[in-house]
């Protein structure tokens, strides 16, 4: 992916150019980071021993060009997944540096894991919003926030309701992290036609078509294609 302030320049191969890196579940070296034993065994406890690891991202946040693009809008995970119950599901997100809120940090609300799916789409901002960076509109102005300041291997686990998003980045450098959503095994699909999540549904299906050629009709097949077993047995997803 890149960011929507650089989309229609001139591709050049190098870091500036990709800001995230989607579905690396076929590159053997990023991949291994979802086996990492030290990963596992904390992904364990809320999944299981049947574990699928079902969303990968290498997140490249760049440098803000001054159109405030390099932000992450509030959202929750879940919005992207047809699979449940949520509370078999988890993030691991690491940090591949400092990140602090000069760069862009995660920023969370606690508690908000506790609640219901909200209904996402994309924020209304004048200098344009990345691909699929769907966002909640109505959360609680009042919620705490907390700004997730990380040393570089540091790993948050967290729940596919938790609204979170992350700030501009404010400095020179690129920020990067790397992620995978871990469920378990034995989760089941659910069809989301008539939800808050059709939209989201077609879209993500049509990207998949363009990417990657694929025809996968529906967020479950298109989920089933990338999740990849990390350990124990393949069940349901
Ligand atoms: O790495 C970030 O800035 C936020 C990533 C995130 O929340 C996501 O991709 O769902």
């Amino acid at each position: 992916m890149r960011d929507v302030s650089i989309g229609k320049s001139e591709y050049v191969p190098c870091e500036k150019m990709v800001s995230k890196v989607q579905n690396f579940q076929e590159d053997k070296e990023l991949f291994r980071y979802c086996t990492l034993p030290e990963i596992l065994k904390y992904v364990e406890c809320f999944t299981g021993p049947n574990i699928m690891a079902m969303h990968t991202m290498l997140i490249n946040k760049p440098p803000d060009t001054g159109k405030k693009t390099s932000r992450h809008p509030l959202h929750q995970d879940l919005h992207y997944f047809p699979f449940r119950p949520s509370n078999n599901i988890v993030c691991a997100w690491a940090a591949m540096e400092h990140i602090d809120r000069k760069n862009g940090c995660l920023v969370v609300f606690p508690g908000t894991h506790k609640g219901t799916l909200k209904p996402h789409d994309y924020p209304q901002w004048d200098g344009g919003v990345n691909l699929m960076f769907h966002g909640i509109q109505d959360y609680d102005k009042n919620n705490t926030r907390v700004y997730v300041t990380m040393e570089k291997g540091d790993t948050v686990f967290f729940h596919p309701l938790l609204i979170h998003g992350s700030g501009r980045n404010k400095t020179e450098g690129f920020r990067k992290a790397i992620s995978c959503h871990f469920a378990a095994s034995d989760c089941k699909y659910i069809d989301v036609k008539g939800t808050s999540q059709e939209k989201i549904e077609k879209e993500i299906v049509d990207l998949t078509h363009k990417f990657y050629g694929l025809e996968t009709g529906s967020l479950k097949n298109v989920w089933t294609w990338k999740g990849r077993l990390v350990k124990g047995e393949r069940i349901s997803l």
